[in-house]
């Protein structure tokens, strides 16, 4: 039971975002002397309409949690003991100071995880990883959206212009490699996502999803097409290619903002329909025919996400989505792929992003943005000499789990001189920390989504209050990185970056005042004018003017469910007529990594079993398996295989199964379907809980599973990129 706010007092309900996953719903929590009664959707959320999924309800689960840290902990010789907040940041900085004294900011090392995004906090991890100084950068980013953010840059001019589908107003969605259904939508939040790809159906419009499984999305879309893993590149090539021959191609306005039309349509010439007809398991004819339909849709969206990104061609593939928007006309256009205008100017905050600027040590891949890809990070740690990861912080991250190789991921964490986790639980990877440093309960905190904005398929504002109190002496990960960032950085404590901009006001007002301010000199605030010129320092004093007519925090909190903002607006010619920037159709770094693609079309061993990833609407990656009420029920960790594969290799539905890699071999049962395109297993990925000394007590007991990440290889990149191969990776099958 936590402590009632005295607002809690006046109202049995409490609205609020839920944070999991990327959809953003508006949740209604009832509520009775500090404990949940109930969790629903809010109707009165403009953006998501009362639609909540299962996981909504789990909040109750992860904010009751025994296993939750609510202290820090660190661990000695006979296992994990409590220590004060003090206690832990005098022994963290001692530690790191003295590593990064002793062998520089290349033997320091930071890895943020997926939720850093799902908290508000973001805005303070940008100063502590330069307090940090932690030359060595890794996220989740490298196992996920890394070749979108560069597909960005590259034609954009900046990363986070993410185009995401205007599901409201478009009449043609064609999906690769992603399944909604059971993701609740990514790189596009939504609430209500499939309720949304419904109305597209309703309107009259077509949905076709490309994916090696008939997935729960595809049994909702007018057409499923099965391509073999990996090999979009080259249906998408394709579908260019036939393009061009049928004198489809209809830039519209962006004719005169792009270059190198030629270039592309002579560089994919050698794609036809017929001759990636066998490498991607898909009839020139119907490669033929959906070219047509998507050019000839009025109002077109072209998306792709995990299974386009993850995979051996990921640059090109993410590369040839945005292109193919660009051809039929629907980039930046109503209908089509459009840009978000979100409450807080993310584009401006972040960097537009570099591309290979840093390679990593050992296997020389390249960095994006300041950032190495994860798959090197255990390399990094394992292997002696100059520039070695001796140190590490993670943020919010599981990559043991997460990351190719896991087993080896284990081996390098627990080989590190030191190692600090800011996380709520003790698993597969903050095992092998030094000390951990757990932040409240979600509902113990304010919240507003940051990170994910720019991703929102209609404009819209909300921000949440905290439900209950946070317990005394305890911590939000923004004040965890703040007192880090304070420790770690130059002399004295206030070092460099303290004395300015973000850092500063949520140094002295917190971070409801640093978000106060980023509403204010946003495009809808008071201040929008002043956010156009100011520089971060000047922007603080607006937060001490008197209120205007747009948005501040002020009036957020009056407006509990959140305020609508519109559909999305074009607005990417402008930026580029801005940038003073053409978006080149064929840029360099896609163009250094075709002739890889043409030695696999030649060269591809179609014959070989390939392993993909698989998502459940009641998981969350690994992290939410300590719910009971999510994971109760048969294991859903299990191989999905095509009864003509299984006959051939004597699997039987239900038995074990062995799938074997270069890097390790894991066992799990076999479920038949032919929902699964033959030459293909399905596995879902963030199972593995069964490893000594991880506390979570339901997720061991009642769905431990194997890790996917043990068999898939972290040699295996997309070579422009660095993201791994986490789908289409070729596997040994048989059964056991
Ligand atoms: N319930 C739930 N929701 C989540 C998450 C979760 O774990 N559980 N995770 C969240 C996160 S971090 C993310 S990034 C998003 C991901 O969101 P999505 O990408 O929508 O989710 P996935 O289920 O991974 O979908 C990937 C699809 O790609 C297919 N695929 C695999 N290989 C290929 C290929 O080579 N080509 C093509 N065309 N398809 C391929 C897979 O079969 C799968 O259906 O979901 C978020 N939401
Ligand atoms: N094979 C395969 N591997 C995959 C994928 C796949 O499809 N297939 N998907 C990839 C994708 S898309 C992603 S995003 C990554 C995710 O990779 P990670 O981010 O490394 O892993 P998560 O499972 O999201 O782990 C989140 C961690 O954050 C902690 N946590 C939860 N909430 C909070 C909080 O509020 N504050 C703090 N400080 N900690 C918190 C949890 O306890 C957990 O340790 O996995 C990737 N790995
Ligand atoms: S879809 Fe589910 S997990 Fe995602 S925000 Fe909505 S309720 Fe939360
Ligand atoms: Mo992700």
């Amino acid at each position: 039971m936590s402590q009632p706010t005295p607002a809690m007092e006046a109202s049995a309900h409490h609205f609020r975002i839920c944070h999991l996953c990327e959809a953003m719903c508006g949740v209604d929590i009832e509520h009775r002397n500090g404990g949940i009664v109930s969790i629903k959707g809010d109707k009165a959320d403009p953006f998501s309409k009362g639609h909540i999924c299962p996981k909504a309800v789990a909040l109750k689960d992860l904010h009751e949690d025994p296993d939750r840290l609510r202290r820090p902990v660190k661990r000695v010789a006979t296992g994990w003991v409590e220590i004060s907040w003090d206690e832990a940041f005098d022994e963290i900085e001692t530690n790191l100071r003295r590593l990064r004294s002793d062998h520089g900011g290349d033997a320091l090392a930071v890895y943020l995880g997926n939720p850093t995004v799902h908290t508000p906090a973001l805005l303070a991890v940008p100063s502590f990883v330069r307090a940090l100084g932690a030359k060595q950068r890794f996220s989740a980013t490298s196992v996920d959206q890394l070749p979108t953010m560069i597909a960005n840059q590259q034609l954009f001019g900046h990363q986070l212009l993410f185009p995401v589908p205007d599901l409201d107003r478009c009449e043609f969605l064609l999906i690769v490699g992603g399944n909604p259904a059971a993701s609740n939508g990514s790189l596009m939040s939504a609430g209500d996502v499939m309720g949304r790809i419904r109305g597209i159906r309703e309107r009259g419009g077509r949905v076709v999803v490309i994916d090696p499984r008939r997935t729960e999305t595809a049994d909702k879309a007018d057409d499923h097409l099965f391509v073999r893993p990996g090999t979009d590149f080259f249906l998408l090539a394709a579908m260019v290619t036939e393009m061009f021959a049928a004198k489809v191609v209809r830039l519209r306005d962006f004719d005169r903002l792009v270059e190198g039309l030629d270039a592309l349509r002579t560089a994919l010439a050698p794609y036809t329909p017929e001759s990636v007809a066998a490498i991607t398991g898909v009839e020139a004819a119907r490669i033929r025919a959906l070219a047509m339909d998507v050019a000839r849709a009025e109002r077109a969206a072209i998306y792709g996400r995990v299974g386009a990104c993850t995979q051996e061609f990921g640059g090109l593939t993410t590369w040839l989505l945005h292109v193919l928007n660009i051809l039929t006309g629907n980039l930046d256009r109503a209908g089509g792929m459009m840009f978000a205008t979100p409450p807080l100017d993310m584009v401006k905050l972040g960097s537009p992003g570099t591309y290979g600027r840093q390679k990593s040590r050992v296997r020389g891949l390249p960095a994006f943005g300041g950032e190495l890809p994860v798959a090197v990070l255990a390399e990094e740690i394992l292997t002696p000499g100059p520039g070695q990861i001796r140190a590490l912080v993670t943020h919010a991250g599981n990559p043991v789990l997460s990351t190719p190789n896991g087993a080896q991921m284990d081996r390098a964490l627990a080989a590190l001189d030191y190692m600090v986790s800011i996380d709520i639980y003790i698993n597969e990877t903050t095992r092998h920390a030094h000390i951990i440093l757990p932040p409240v309960s979600p509902l113990e905190r304010s919240h507003m989504e940051v990170g994910l904005s720019p991703l929102m398929v209609r404009n819209a504002a909300k921000w949440s209050p905290a439900l209950f109190e946070p317990p005394v002496d305890s911590r939000q990960d923004w004040q965890i990185l703040l007192a880090l960032t304070q420790r770690l950085s130059g002399d004295g404590g206030l070092g460099r970056y303290m004395r300015q901009g973000m850092q500063s006001v949520m140094e002295r007002l917190g971070l409801d005042s640093a978000l106060d301010v980023l509403l204010r000199t946003g495009p809808y605030g008071t201040h929008a004018a002043l956010g156009k010129k100011a520089s971060v320092l000047s922007r603080m004093g607006a937060v001490l003017r008197p209120d205007g007519e747009g948005l501040s925090l002020k009036k957020l909190r009056a407006h509990p469910h959140g305020i609508d903002l519109g559909p999305l607006l074009p607005q990417l010619q402008a930026r580029l007529e801005k940038m003073r920037r053409r978006i080149p159709l064929l840029p360099a770094v896609y163009e250094a990594d075709l002739p890889r693609a043409r030695q696999a079309l030649t060269n591809f061993d179609a014959t070989q079993m390939r392993v993909i990833g698989r998502r459940h609407v009641r998981s969350n990656n690994s992290w939410m398996h300590n719910s009971h009420r999510l994971v109760k029920g048969p294991s859903r960790c299990t191989a999905l295989l095509h009864p003509d594969d299984a006959a051939r290799l004597g699997i039987a539905d239900g038995a074990p199964v062995k799938l074997a890699s270069r890097v390790g071999a894991i066992e799990l049962p076999a479920e038949l379907s032919d929902a699964v395109m033959p030459g293909v297993v399905s596995v879902p990925h963030g199972f593995g809980h069964g490893r000594a000394g991880v506390k979570l007590r339901v997720a061991q007991a009642e769905a431990a599973g194997p890790s996917l990440n043990d068999i898939i290889d972290d040699q295996l990149v997309d070579a422009v990129s660095g993201t791994a191969v986490l789908n289409g990776m070729a596997v040994e099958v048989s059964a056991v």
